[in-house]
């Protein structure tokens, strides 16, 4: 009795060359529907005398199969943990994961190259706090009561105290602590409400003071020619406008020639031959006054940046928010 079926088992077991075709057999054998299971299911049907004999039997072959399986399955496990399953195959003529190497923010270039122009000038590098009171950020240059620059709206307050909106603050507090002759920048963060395709709310600023005797706009349009010529390019010309600002009379807003075009009108300069670079003009002498300089004997010029500015200037970048993004594609051409 089941003899046939026993032979048959036995030599499907040991013809399977791999797990996989093992546990196929297994399951044809011994799965919910296996040959050997539906004959054990079969026993109800034979004639009572018989079941005890041919269940005692079946027990035994199923028992010697499932002893074969494993024993099978022990030697196919040998054979196979030898080589790796396809999954973990390595090609090895793949090229390797690049490792990108960072880039040195755009910003942070201009600045150094900004400094290194004025430090050859003979300025000193000054840096003050980010934190100011509004008599070192407005009062101290002359800035009225009434200017929007004041407003909450405008400027961002902590209680009594603000984000400096420029970096004049420093070169207030350099006059107060040193005497002139004085040549000096200051680069640093400021801070302002505005968000768009041309403002950020946190930018860099580069503000020049130089205070002695007898100084006049000649020397401040000789320094900033210098220095646009060193930064665009010795082809440049500048121009200056009149302007206005509070701490500085006469004021002047100051353009460079376009690259572009080279002065003749382009889409890139607007059709005016000029791009608008900074701010600058001779101290105000309110100004000295309020740090305790004679302005009978102290004239001086100042001068006020963005460096956000000079860089899309130079690259020809159209949205300041590229500086904020961490997009390495846009960090990778600078
Ligand atoms: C500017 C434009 C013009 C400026 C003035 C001073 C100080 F402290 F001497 F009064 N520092 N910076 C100044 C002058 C800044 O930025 C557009």
């Amino acid at each position: 009795m089941f003899e046939n079926l026993k032979k048959d088992a036995l030599k499907q077991i040991e013809t399977a060359n791999d797990l996989q075709q093992l546990e196929k057999v297994r399951v044809a054998l011994l799965g919910k529907k296996g040959v050997i299971t539906e004959q054990v299911k079969s026993i109800g049907k034979l004639p009572p005398q018989e079941r005890p004999e041919a269940g005692k039997i079946l027990n035994q072959l199923k028992n010697e199969v499932e002893e074969a399986i494993e024993k099978k399955k022990e030697e196919l496990q040998k054979k196979e943990s030898g080589k790796l399953s396809p999954k973990l195959w390595v090609d090895v003529t793949l090229p390797g994961a690049r490792r990108r190497v960072g880039h040195r923010h755009p910003i942070s270039k201009t600045l150094e190259e900004i400094e290194t122009i004025f430090v050859s000038m003979g300025f000193k590098i000054v840096e003050g706090p980010e934190i100011e009171d509004s008599w070192h950020n407005f009062d101290a240059l002359n800035t009225p009561e009434w200017h929007p620059a004041r407003d909450e709206h405008d400027s961002f307050y902590i209680n009594d105290l603000l984000l400096r909106t420029h970096t004049s603050p420093v070169q207030i507090r350099t006059m107060l602590s040193e005497q002139p002759p004085i040549a000096i920048i200051s680069p640093g963060r400021v801070y302002r409400r505005d968000y768009d395709a041309t403002h950020l709310p946190m930018f860099t600023q580069v503000e020049g003071l130089y205070v002695n005797e007898d100084v006049s706009v000649a020397h401040l349009k000789y320094v900033l020619e210098r220095f646009a010529q060193q930064i665009f390019g010795k082809e440049r010309q500048i121009r200056l406008r009149p302007s206005f600002f509070p701490f500085t009379e006469p004021s002047f807003e100051v353009d460079v020639s376009c690259g572009v075009c080279g002065g003749k009108g382009c889409q890139a300069c607007g059709y005016t031959g000029w791009l608008e670079i900074l701010g600058a003009g001779m101290v105000h002498p309110n100004v000295f006054k309020n740090v305790g300089y004679d302005p009978q004997k102290w004239t001086g010029f100042a001068f006020g940046m963005g460096v956000e500015r000079i860089t899309m200037l130079k690259y020809n970048i159209k949205d300041i928010r590229d500086f904020v993004r961490n997009d390495k594609r846009f960090l990778e051409n600078f």
